[in-house]
């Protein structure tokens, strides 16, 4: 199996809203695989298919503590159908944004609707640190980063590291 390349912000991809998939089939299936194992190896708990540069509504998690017993979910097309009023408060990260931490608030609760590996409709509900973690993954295929929750004075002070990273990057490549 192989691994794919994640987006660094900023990049515009991250910015595009991604579409609709048509069908589940092997290919289809053979990408999220792809895409989970690139999660694992990263190592993340979400990825949407945004990060590896495919503008498709497609998501990986996977929230288990233990890494023996993995626990993977797979999210095609999916759509929030209800947010608690309730919220809660956790230290996001994301695999796009390296090195970069912020505290979000969310809706604590959500249920969700999508169309899973197999092709099959399902639904369910989420708290915790899942229910974040789906809120934060379906953000991207909309192209919305977690920074985008926070204080414009943090976000643009982490955008200006990352431009900064990624001219030294740059240099070094050259
Ligand atoms: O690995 C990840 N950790 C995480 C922690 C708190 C809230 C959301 C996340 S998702 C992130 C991986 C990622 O960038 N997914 O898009
Ligand atoms: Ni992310």
């Amino acid at each position: 199996m192989s691994k794919r390349n994640i987006v660094i912000e900023p990049d515009p991809i991250l910015r595009k809203k991604s579409e609709p998939l048509e069908e589940v089939n092997n290919d289809l299936r053979k990408l999220m695989d792809e895409m989970l194992e690139t999660m694992y190896e990263a190592p993340g708990i979400g990825l949407a298919a945004v990060q590896v540069g495919i503008l498709k509504r497609l998501i990986v998690i996977d929230v288990s503590k233990d890494k023996e017993k993995k626990d993977p979910l797979f999210l095609i097309n999916p759509e929030i159908t209800f947010k608690s009023n309730k919220t809660s408060t956790y230290e996001e990260g994301c695999l796009s944004l390296p090195g970069h931490f912020a505290e979000v608030e969310r809706p604590a609760e959500c249920h969700l609707n999508f169309v899973d590996y197999n092709g099959n409709k399902k639904d369910i509900k989420a708290n915790g640190l899942l229910a974040t973690c789906i809120q934060h993954e379906i953000d991207h295929l909309d192209g919305i980063l977690f920074i985008d929750h926070i204080s414009k004075l943090k976000r643009d002070m982490i955008i200006k590291k990352l431009k900064k990273s990624k001219k030294e990057l740059d240099k070094v490549i050259l």
